[in-house]
This record gives structure tokens, C-alpha cells and sequence, in this order.
């Protein structure tokens, strides 16, 4: 029978949510995740544990079919493997930071400056981009103390609280890449290949529906009821349902994450009562 290989991280940030992502699509892992390669019983898929460097080559190679890697690895490795879908998690940004006290008032402070990174691809494409012409270091690790020991002026690094940019006596100047992590894929696969690959896409689309968006249940006197429908967007139009106590109804809808607090303000102020919120597992549209 045949099985989608993906290929995602064994160990670091991304691992967690990528395994959650298989269960949350239902689809179980045999033995655990602690080996180099694994099945699921309930999918025709196998999973493949690596190092997220290598995820790109592989799915370029077709060892694997698809992966899961940050997109600052994708566009920093530049192998020939299409992105699919983004996937929500492990965001971040690839950011400039320099010394605290330094005057940076745009990027022609790089001129003629050096700068450490782990990302030398995508470093040389902006620099290239901003016509900015710098001495790229290019270091495997720790690039935020590379100020610090005099081995550059500045840093091209992966941000995401601030926090190791603060302890270190930087601050963030410039985003070069916004990033998530992403499924990628070989452009090459066989139609029995494409057709699992679908069914997973579709699974991963509910997943993401359903967690940007919440289950909605309010009590509300039958003369407002009106008005809180129009409030309420919906994914036909909300169920309402009469309540014990005459003239006061219930009404059940769906609200997305972004408007959502906006939305419940308005609710309350035309009436609703007693409003209940409930996270929801998959939403199939
Ligand atoms: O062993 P392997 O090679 O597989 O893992 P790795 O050590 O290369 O990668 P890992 O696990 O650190 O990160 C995997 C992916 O997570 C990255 O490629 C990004 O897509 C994503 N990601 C999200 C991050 C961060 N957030 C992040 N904050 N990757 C790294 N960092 C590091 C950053 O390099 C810096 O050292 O965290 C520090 C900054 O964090 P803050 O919170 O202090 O700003
Ligand atoms: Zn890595």
C-alpha cells in the first residue's frame, strides 16, 4: 500500500505541535516518537524524525514527500520543494539587532559593517535588495553574543520574544522574514501520493478552522433577539432555541478569533445573558 513520508522535526520547537498536528488530524503514531522513522496504524502515512536543516534536502531528494520546517529554513536552504500550506505555529521573525546604544536610522547603516548570522542566504538577498553592500559572518550558533566579542556590528537573527536580544544589550532594528512553520512539498508526487496528500490538507484546514474559531451560546429576551442575530455572522445563521422560562430564547453560533472580543461587547450591550464560549475540535465547512 502506498504511504505520504513526512518528514518533521525530531527534536527542538517544532516538534511538539507538529506531532499535535498529526494526532489533532487523527492520525496516530506507532511506538512513540523516539526513533528515526515511524508509521501510523490509522493513516497511510510514515513519519521520518530529523533535523529541520535537513527537511528541505530530503523532500527535494523525495526521501521524503512533505516536511515540516520553518519558512526561514525553507528560503534560507533554497531547494527546490513548494510550500503548501501554512501551519500557524512556531512563528517567528528573522530580525537585525544592534549594540543598544548604537544611532540606526536605516539600513544604509549597514554599510560597510559586518554582520553575524546563521542566515547568510537570506541575508546576502536583502542586503542585495537594499543595494546595501556588508560583510556577511557567517557563525553556526550564539549569534547574539557576536556584538558583544567585537565580531561584528551587527546580527541577523530569529526573534521571538525579544528576550535574548534584551539580556544580550541589543535591540531589534529591522524585520527582514516573518516566519511559521509551513508544509512543504515535492512538486513530483505519484497520483496515489496526491490523493493522501489531499485528505491530509483537508484535515489540517478543519484543524485550523477550529481553532480560530469558537462556539458561541447566549440567553437573550425573545424583542432582542433580532438585534443579536445581526450581530452574530455565523456559519449559516445562528440556531435559536426557546428557552423553559417564556419570552427568553438561546442562541448557538460561531465567532471567529479576531472579532471576537469586539463582537461580545456588542452582545452584551444589546442584551445577551449568561454567555457561554466553547473551543471547538474540527470544523468542516
Ligand atoms: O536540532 P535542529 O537543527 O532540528 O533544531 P534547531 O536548533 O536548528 O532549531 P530550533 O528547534 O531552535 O528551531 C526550529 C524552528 O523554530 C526555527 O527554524 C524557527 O522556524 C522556529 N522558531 C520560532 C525559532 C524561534 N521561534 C526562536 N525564538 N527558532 C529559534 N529561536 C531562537 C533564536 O534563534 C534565538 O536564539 O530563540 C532565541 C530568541 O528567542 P527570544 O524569545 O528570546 O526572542
Ligand atoms: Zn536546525
Amino acid at each position: 500500500m502506498t504511504k505520504l513520508k513526512i518528514a518533521i522535526q525530531k527534536s527542538g520547537r517544532l516538534n511538539d505541535d507538529s506531532v499535535q498536528l498529526l494526532k489533532d488530524c487523527g492520525i496516530d503514531l506507532k511506538n512513540g516518537v523516539n526513533k528515526l522513522k515511524t508509521e501510523s496504524d490509522n493513516f497511510p502515512m510514515e513519519i521520518y524524525f530529523l533535523r529541520d536543516d535537513d527537511i528541505p534536502q530530503y523532500v527535494e531528494d523525495a526521501v521524503a514527500d512533505i516536511g515540516i520546517v520553518g519558512e526561514n529554513v525553507v528560503y534560507e536552504k533554497n531547494k527546490n520543494v513548494e510550500v503548501i500550506e501554512h501551519l500557524g505555529f512556531g512563528k517567528c521573525r528573522l530580525s537585525i539587532a544592534v549594540t543598544r546604544t548604537e544611532n540606526y536610522d536605516s539600513v544604509q547603516y549597514l554599510n560597510n559593517k559586518k554582520i553575524a548570522t546563521t542566515y547568510p542566504v537570506i541575508v546576502q538577498k536583502f542586503l542585495d535588495e537594499n543595494k546595501i553592500n556588508a560583510e556577511i559572518h557567517e557563525i553556526s550558533g550564539s549569534v547574539e553574543i557576536a556584538p558583544g566579542i567585537g565580531l561584528a556590528d551587527a546580527i541577523v537573527d530569529l526573534v521571538s520574544s525579544g528576550s535574548t536580544l534584551f539580556m544580550n544589550g541589543l535591540k531589534e532594528v529591522e524585520t527582514v522574514l516573518r516566519s511559521e512553520a509551513v508544509l512543504i512539498n515535492n512538486g513530483n508526487l505519484s497520483t496515489e501520493k496526491k490523493q493522501i496528500l489531499d485528505k491530509f490538507l483537508f484535515r489540517i484546514r478543519a484543524v485550523k478552522k477550529a481553532k480560530n474559531n469558537k462556539y458561541i451560546l447566549l440567553n437573550a429576551p425573545n424583542n432582542k433577539v433580532a438585534e443579536i442575530i445581526s450581530l452574530l455572522p455565523g456559519m449559516k445563521s445562528p440556531t435559536v432555541l426557546p428557552l423553559a422560562e417564556p419570552g427568553w430564547s438561546s442562541v448557538h453560533s460561531v465567532l471567529n478569533e479576531n472579532e471576537f472580543w469586539d463582537i461580545i461587547e456588542k452582545l452584551k450591550d444589546a442584551g445577551a445573558q449568561g454567555i457561554l464560549v466553547i473551543p471547538i475540535e474540527k470544523m468542516i465547512l
